[in-house]
C-alpha cells in the first residue's frame, strides 16, 4: 500500500519559492499543528479539565466555555510569530495587528460549535487567510473571494482538517500516533443534487416564505414538486454539518429569521460563512444567502452576521429562485 502524503508534504509540493505561498504555507501548518493539541484536549475532555462551563461571554456577547478560550489562545500562540499581518478571532473584540506589513491575515473561530463541548458531540476550528492591503487594519474588509486558503478542523471520532489553497478541496486525516495530518480525500467534489437538509426547525415560525417553502418542498417528498424525499440532519454545529455535505451532498440552512438578532441568522461572516463558502465553491457546490453568492460580499464589521445557505449546487439554486425568481 503507498504511504499517505502527509500535510506538510502538501505545503512544500504547492508553495514554490513565492513569498505570499511562503506565508501561507507557515500559517496552514501552525493553524493544524494548533489544531492538533485542541485535539488532545477535545479528547480528553473533563480529563484536561474540559467541562463545557460558561467562563462569560466575549465581547460581542456570545456565551464563552472554557475551551473557546484555550482554543483561541493555543491559536494565537501558534501563529504568533509568524509573517501574518492582523489576527482576527471570534473570541477577540477588535482586530490585532501584529506586523502590518506581512504579506497575509488570518481570521479564525477557534472553537465552533462550543455548546455541544459537555455533550461529546462534534465541534471545530475554521480560519480564512486573506492577502494583506496595503492598508492592512482593512484585511478583513476585503471580499470572500480574495481568499488564498480556508480551512477547517473538525475535532470528531476522526480529528479532520479540509483545506483549500484555491485549487480544489483536499481532506487530511490525523494520525494520532505519528501526530500529523495525512490526506485521505483528494480534490472533494459534492454531488450537483442531494436529497438531505439541515437546518434547525425548532424556528420554523420565524423563518421567511422562501425558506418555509423550500422545507415545506423538502417535507412534501416525493409528493411535491421536487419529486423526491428527503432525510433531515441537524448537528447543530457547522464543521459537521460541512463536513457531511463534502462527502455525501445536501443542503444546511442558517438563515436570518424574524427573532431579535437573528435578522442576518446566526453565523458570523468573516471566520465562518467566508471560509466555508470558498471551500464549498472549490468541492463544487454553492453558498448563498438566498439572494447573493457568499464569497461577493464585502464585510462591513468584523463581527457581522449572515444568512448562510451552502451545499449542493441544485439545492442552492433551487433555494435562491425561490427568493428572486428564475432568471
Ligand atoms: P458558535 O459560533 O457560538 O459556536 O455558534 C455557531 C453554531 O454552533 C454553529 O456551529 C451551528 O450551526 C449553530 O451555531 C447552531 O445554532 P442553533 O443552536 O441556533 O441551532
Amino acid at each position: 500500500m503507498s504511504r499517505e502524503l502527509t500535510l506538510q508534504e502538501r505545503l512544500d509540493g504547492e508553495a514554490g519559492p513565492d513569498p505570499l505561498r511562503q506565508a501561507v504555507k507557515k500559517a496552514v501548518a501552525a493553524l493544524a499543528q494548533a489544531a492538533i493539541d485542541i485535539s488532545d484536549l477535545t479528547c480528553r475532555g473533563a480529563l484536561a479539565g474540559i467541562t463545557g462551563e460558561a467562563q462569560g461571554r466575549n465581547t460581542d456577547g456570545d456565551v464563552q466555555k472554557d475551551l473557546d478560550v484555550r482554543a483561541d489562545q493555543i491559536i494565537r500562540d501558534a501563529l504568533g510569530a509568524l509573517p501574518i499581518a492582523v489576527l482576527a478571532s471570534e473570541e477577540m473584540a477588535e482586530l490585532d495587528i501584529l506586523n502590518p506589513g506581512a504579506p497575509i491575515s488570518v481570521a479564525f473561530d477557534p472553537l465552533d460549535g462550543s455548546s455541544n463541548i459537555n455533550t461529546n458531540i462534534s465541534v471545530g476550528t475554521i480560519f480564512s487567510i486573506m492577502p494583506t492591503p496595503p492598508d492592512a487594519s482593512a484585511a478583513f474588509t476585503q471580499p470572500g473571494s480574495a481568499q488564498l486558503a480556508a480551512g477547517f478542523v473538525v475535532y470528531g471520532p476522526q480529528t479532520s482538517l479540509i483545506l483549500t489553497l484555491g485549487q480544489g478541496v483536499d481532506i487530511f486525516t490525523l494520525d494520532r500516533v505519528e501526530r500529523v495530518f495525512k490526506l485521505t480525500g483528494s480534490m472533494m467534489q459534492i454531488p450537483a443534487d442531494a436529497t438531505e437538509f439541515a437546518i434547525n426547525t425548532s424556528n420554523r415560525r420565524h423563518w421567511d416564505l422562501p425558506v418555509r417553502a423550500y422545507i415545506d418542498e423538502c417535507l412534501m417528498g416525493a409528493d411535491g414538486p421536487s419529486g423526491k424525499n428527503f432525510n433531515m440532519r441537524w448537528i447543530g454545529s457547522l464543521v459537521a454539518e460541512a463536513f457531511r455535505i463534502l462527502v455525501r451532498g445536501g443542503i444546511f440552512l442558517y438563515p436570518g429569521d424574524a427573532r431579535d438578532g437573528y435578522e442576518d441568522g446566526r453565523l458570523r461572516l468573516v471566520y465562518e460563512a467566508h471560509p466555508m463558502a470558498f471551500i464549498i465553491e472549490q468541492a463544487g457546490g454553492g453558498a448563498s444567502t438566498g439572494r447573493k453568492r457568499i464569497l461577493d460580499i464585502v464585510p462591513g464589521s468584523l463581527h457581522q452576521r449572515v444568512p448562510l445557505i451552502m451545499g449542493s449546487i441544485k439545492n442552492v439554486r433551487r433555494l435562491e429562485d425561490m427568493h428572486t425568481g428564475p432568471n
